[in-house]
């Protein structure tokens, strides 16, 4: 019976076909076919309150609205559309704060136009009157967003509102996170309007086996969509944690966008840009950016569906050394514990887990365990027991809410309830989390759309189901695991007083995630369209705030080939989160269970991802103070590129193009930027230089994946081999010093504990620019920022790399190893004396 219950439970796991599409759900259906009852503003009635401007809009059926506009800091604007008899869900705890409102100039003497602008005019919204009226909005002077009044629908049956925007002179439309699309978003409609497929569906949902370039549903949401054309960006940002299902088309000159969202309220930020990095920073300038990752969570992670038993799990850390592998962490999916009472372990299975994790932690490697928000109903389960009746989502009729999950019978925590956010986050702490300890240093959030094994809701919770303060689930449905993560996060603060950086790993994410917790695309396939496809989700997320992504690598459901195992490491290393991780239904693939030259090649991958750790880390800091993403699409550095599926920038100065083809014996190398810009091919050692805006053909073998330093970079490696970054943290550096065609170059470089919150707190960490000084062929390091703190930088080695003879393909290679006076020096301490440090080699 069990088992009969086990295989049907994974049936409609691995289902994919129960979510519907427009045309059966009411309010898509009708918003998507409606012809919209003019509005007019009615200019008489403006007015104004605390620099936020009120137009009341009418139309013939007698809907009243109110149109409410209010300029903020840093180029963006907010628009509200609100009823006037009526209250909506206001979404909370999405925004990292309340942006600065800028005072308001209100020009009213043209009859049919009214125009607001900050003092310093540095844009310009413009509200023009009449059944066709809309509302522009320039940068400067330069037209980027209209919001098109005609299209404005406030629905009479239900809570539903659409409304569309137009990006003026665009050629690409890019975020909309999370679906398996390439970069540039595909159209649901042609120019003509004629429809092409279902709109894009932004409903966080376990879609388990989700096809490859498909728009339906995955586990996340980030309402925001760019415009982009080589002149200019800009972006519309919906504040609304509702579904939402979204169509976007092209006509000759602008690109369009219809939000259509099924409640909440219509709460439309409006980024003006007016470039990729200008846009993408005012989005994190309202949503967050992710705080300084501790260093082991960059390394490589080992993950299975499950390792059943402590000795399965402490068998795959040993092979991993025995065999040469570096490894970070290992992972335990949910049959490490009781029953599938998070906050457990299996007495039987994981009958010893402080032994385990003193193991563990004697390798210098760090243990991370799943925990999910769905609790087992049991009377006997404490964490049960605590919330009922009181920290659950439940019904209108006050039961609380059961559903079908892992352990059988659920409910659900209710983290709209703060005393419910302060509960489940107690159960992290080291005396409720019985036997948890340190080595356990990272939670894996997963099943936080939340899932429910329920195919007649979707898989997930009924919308009519209640939160805190009578709030209807359908409102904040998208958030719920953005809330999960929250909760945790709070947790692993509060256990370690505050004092260590929280991992945290969450399959469900909305704008704003990015604060609290990585994210990984969730349960892929072993097929080529998947690894391809991991590209354009990471990149898609790392310039909508979501940096810390990965995907499973290797593909979770289905067995890869070795070929593709080998392809998908070589490119895995180039995202920011690198998992190993697949199914309990499909065969074991730890690395070490290859052939040898399998080994080698994974081996390899892995030792380019580790030598370049600290180049990581110092993306992820620069990401802290800018907002920018640590990998980047090529457009976002090089304004209007097209046709850059398979190529990736690590920053700016990196740039990757693994093998993503079956069988491929070459791959096409596109090279950004003008001639003028060189790049170096660093994989194969040759230092070989390619310019800016061309492209080659490189043959390549099971061996090859491309990479290239940009001219006028220098990239700090440790190149020493190690087993985990925490082996790695006091080797000395190895700088690589691409030169520019004007014979220059320089770099970032940042250090601090690599645990702490102290680089927040208390200046402790270096952040450095390393130059290189030409007349000596030396450095020089000048301290940006920080300054404090005693931590051992020692540089073993620069490498320089030049053109000997400008305009053609060659170099020089000058390897200075005989520095041995450096390996005493240490730049922390001397840089504490000074700003500016300069070595010769
Ligand atoms: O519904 O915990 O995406 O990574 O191994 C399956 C078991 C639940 C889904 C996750 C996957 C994980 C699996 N989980």
């Amino acid at each position: 019976m069990l088992r009969l219950l086990m295989l049907l439970l994974f049936l409609n796991y691995g289902s994919t076909d129960i979510y519907k599409s427009c045309k059966d759900i009411n309010f898509c259906n009708e918003l998507r076919n409606i012809e919209p009852v003019q509005f007019s503003p009615q200019f008489d009635e403006i007015s104004e309150d605390n620099n936020v401007v009120t137009i009341p809009l009418v139309n013939k059926d007698k809907q009243e609205l109110n149109l409410k506009l209010t300029i903020l800091e840093n180029y963006t604007v907010r628009v509200k559309v609100t009823e006037k008899n009526k209250t909506r869900y206001e979404l909370k705890d999405v925004l990292f704060k309340e942006p600065d409102v800028l005072e308001v100039v209100v020009d009213k003497s043209n009859a049919d136009l009214v125009t607001l602008s900050p003092k310093d005019g540095s844009l310009k919204v413009v509200i023009t009157s009449g059944t066709s009226f809309k509302v522009e909005f320039y940068y400067e002077d330069i037209l980027e967003i209209v919001f098109v009044g005609e299209n404005l629908v406030f629905s009479q049956v239900d809570n539903a509102f659409g409304f569309v925007a137009e990006f003026s002179d665009i050629i690409q439309l890019y975020g909309l996170h999370h679906h398996a699309v390439k970069l540039e978003l595909p159209v649901t409609k042609d120019s003509s309007g004629k429809v092409l497929s279902d709109p894009y569906r932004n409903r966080n949902s376990d879609n388990a086996n989700y096809p490859a370039n498909g728009l339906g549903p995955l586990y996340g949401t980030v309402p925001v969509v760019y415009g982009h054309s080589e002149k200019h960006t800009s972006g519309i940002f919906l504040h609304n944690a509702a579904e939402q299902w979204v169509d976007l088309w092209y006509n000759s000159t602008s690109g369009y966008v219809y939000f259509m969202a099924e409640s909440g309220t219509l709460d439309l930020f409006i980024l003006l840009g007016d470039t990729p990095k200008a846009v993408v920073r005012q989005f994190t300038g309202l949503t967050g950016v992710a705080h300084m990752p501790q260093l082991w969570t960059l390394g490589y992670h080992q993950c299975r569906w499950s390792y059943f038993t402590q000795e399965d799990a402490w068998n795959v850390v040993t092979s991993m050394s025995r065999n040469h592998f570096p490894l970070d962490a290992i992972w335990l999916d949910i049959d490490y514990t009781d029953e599938k009472k998070y906050f457990t372990w299996n007495p039987v299975n994981y009958s010893d887990p402080i032994q385990f994790q003193a193991n563990i932690s004697g390798t210098n490697k760090k243990l991370v365990a799943i925990i999910d928000p769905h609790i087992k109903v049991d009377e006997n389960y404490p964490v049960y027991e605590g919330a009922k009746d009181k920290y659950f989502v439940r019904w209108s009729n006050g039961t609380d809410y059961v559903g079908n999950c892992w352990p059988g019978e659920s409910s659900y925590i209710d983290f709209l309830n703060p005393e419910a956010r302060n509960y489940y986050s107690n159960w992290y702490s080291y005396d409720k989390f019985v036997n948890s300890t340190s080595t356990l240093a990272g939670i894996w959030n997963d099943m936080n759309e939340p899932s429910v094994f329920d195919d007649s809701t979707e898989k997930s919770l009924p919308y009519d189901v209640l939160h805190y303060g009578e709030v209807q689930h359908r409102d904040v449905h998208n958030i719920y695991g953005l809330l999960h993560t929250m909760s945790t996060h709070k947790g692993l603060m509060d256990r370690d007083n505050g004092t260590i950086r929280p991992f945290i790993l969450t399959r469900s994410t909305f704008a704003g995630s990015q604060r609290y917790a990585a994210m990984w695309t969730g349960d892929n396939t072993a097929d080529w369209p998947y690894l391809q496809i991991s590209y354009s989700e990471c990149l898609l997320s790392n310039i909508v705030g979501l940096v810390f992504c990965g995907a499973d690598v290797g593909g979770f459901f289905d067995e890869p080939t070795a070929e593709l195992l080998q392809r998908w490491y070589q490119a895995a290393i180039w995202l920011p989160f690198f998992r190993g991780h697949a199914s309990n239904t499909v065969g074991r693939r730890e690395p070490y269970l290859f052939e040898k030259d399998v080994q080698n090649v994974i081996r390899n991958a892995m030792e380019v991802r580790y030598s370049h750790i600290p180049m990581w880390y110092t993306l992820f800091y620069e990401h802290t103070i800018t907002g920018d993403p640590v990998v980047r699409p090529i457009f976002y550095e090089y304004p209007g590129i097209t046709n850059q599926d398979y190529h990736i920038l690590l920053g700016s100065s990196i740039l990757a193009r693994p093998v993503m083809d079956k069988g491929a014996k070459s791959v096409n190398v596109s090279f950004p930027g003008t001639k003028d810009i060189y790049w170096y091919r660093i994989d194969d050692d040759s230092y070989k230089i390619f310019s800016g805006d061309s492209s080659t053909i490189i043959t390549v073998d099971i061996n090859t994946s491309p990479y290239f330093y940009k001219g006028g970079s220098i990239i700090a490696r440790k190149n020493e081999k190690r087993y985990s970054t925490t082996d790695m943290q006091s080797d000395p550096f190895d700088l690589y010093i691409t030169l520019d065609s004007n014979g220059e170059a320089e770099g970032t470089l940042y250090v601090d504990d690599y645990t702490s919150f102290k680089y927040r707190d208390e200046k402790l960490y270096f952040y450095v620019r390393i130059s290189y000084i030409t007349e000596t062929g030396g450095i020089s390091i000048e301290k940006i920022n920080g300054g404090e703190g005693d931590f051992v930088v020692n540089i073993k080695q620069i490498i320089v790399v030049k053109p000997s003879n400008l305009g053609t393909n060659k170099y020089v290679y000058e390897h200075l190893a005989d520095g041995a006076a450096l390996k005493s020096v240490d730049l922390c301490q001397r840089l504490k004396k000074n700003q500016k440090v300069n070595l010769v080699f």
